[in-house]
């Protein structure tokens, strides 16, 4: 039997509970993107942790609601496929939104799909009342859960949150290599930040509209070359985000070229291309192409 410790671990919950930043917080690395919007994460992003004899794969999700249209399938998809996968299942709650019964039986339903043991982590307790934080413990123990209270912003109890994520994994080799932090490509992590850029500088429903996608990268020149393309969902949202005289996407390129430089250690030319894909949100052709799974159907 191998002597080390390897496994997936599906991070589950409502849109906005803080899964992603508490992917981030366990990797020590930013790799997912988070904003204060709820549906910030569209698809599964693998996070890579190993430490002495133990590899913990995070499997960060979209936050698990009722779909509404074909590309909230997807996400839903992703989310449900990955607790299939988990050899544990981390669900996260923010101590300060309680689920309700129906809520809660949705969620004991999602549940079902996997035979993998469940922690839960009730998070943000930096900013959550202590009763609020024991209602959601005491949550926890219905659902037959260990559960943690924890802040994954402040780092309150992810000690001993992962203590117990690393006694629940199997005893298995590594299924990656020990400096391997992430398994998609540096050209989703670039159109991710274009992408987290505008869920920061636009309200209401540009950030669910925009979609982004590496064109070209050309890395072989100084500073490097990298061509996205920034699809609405249509041609009058083009002109919120160019905005007058161009100043919105001049500003929507200077931030996000800085925070690819950031994660590149290299300086990049950004050009970003603004196009128009007439309603992809609900055009399974142009979500596949896009790079999203769309399941045939759900369960
Ligand atoms: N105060 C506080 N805020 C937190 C904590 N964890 C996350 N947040 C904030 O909650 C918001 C949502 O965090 P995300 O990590 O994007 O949440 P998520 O569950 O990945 O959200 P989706 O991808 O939309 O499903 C951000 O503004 C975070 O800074 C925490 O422990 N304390
Ligand atoms: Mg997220």
């Amino acid at each position: 039997m191998s002597t080390t410790r390897t496994g997936y671990i599906a991070l589950v919950g409502r849109p906005n509970v803080g899964k992603s930043t508490l992917m981030n917080a366990m990797l020590g690395e930013k790799l997912s993107i988070v904003t204060e919007k709820a549906q910030t994460t569209w698809q599964r992003v693998t996070g890579i942790a190993t430490t002495a004899g133990v590899q913990m794969i995070f499997l960060d999700t979209p936050g698990l609601l009722v779909a509404k249209d074909l590309f909230q399938k997807s996400m839903l998809g992703e989310a449900l496929a990955a607790v299939r996968e988990a050899d544990v299942v981390l669900l996260v709650m923010d101590a300060g939104r309680p689920l309700d019964a129906a809520a809660t039986a949705s969620m004991r339903d999602i549940l079902d799909g996997s035979s993998a043991p469940l922690i839960v982590a009730v998070n943000k307790v930096d900013v959550v009342p202590h009763s609020a934080v024991q209602d959601g413990l005491r949550w926890a123990e219905a659902l037959d859960a260990r559960a943690f209270a924890i802040s994954a912003l402040s780092g309150t109890g992810l000690e001993e949150l992962k203590e117990a994520l690393v006694s629940s994994l199997p005893q298995a080799p590594f299924l990656y290599p020990a400096d391997e932090i992430a398994s998609e490509p540096v050209r989703f992590f670039v159109a991710e930040l274009v992408r987290e850029t505008i869920f920061e500088r636009y309200r209401q429903e540009i950030p669910y509209s925009v979609v982004c996608r590496v064109e070209e990268f050309r890395e072989e020149q100084e500073p490097i070359y990298i061509a996205v393309g920034v699809f609405v969902e249509r041609e009058s949202q083009k002109g919120i985000l160019v905005g007058k005289a161009g100043v919105g996407i001049r500003e929507l390129g200077g931030d996000s070229r800085e925070k690819i430089e950031h994660l590149l250690g290299r300086s990049v030319y950004l050009d970003l291309w603004v196009k128009t894909l007439d309603g992809w949100r609900r055009k399974r052709d142009d979500l596949t192409r896009l790079g999203f799974h769309v399941p045939d159907d759900l369960r």
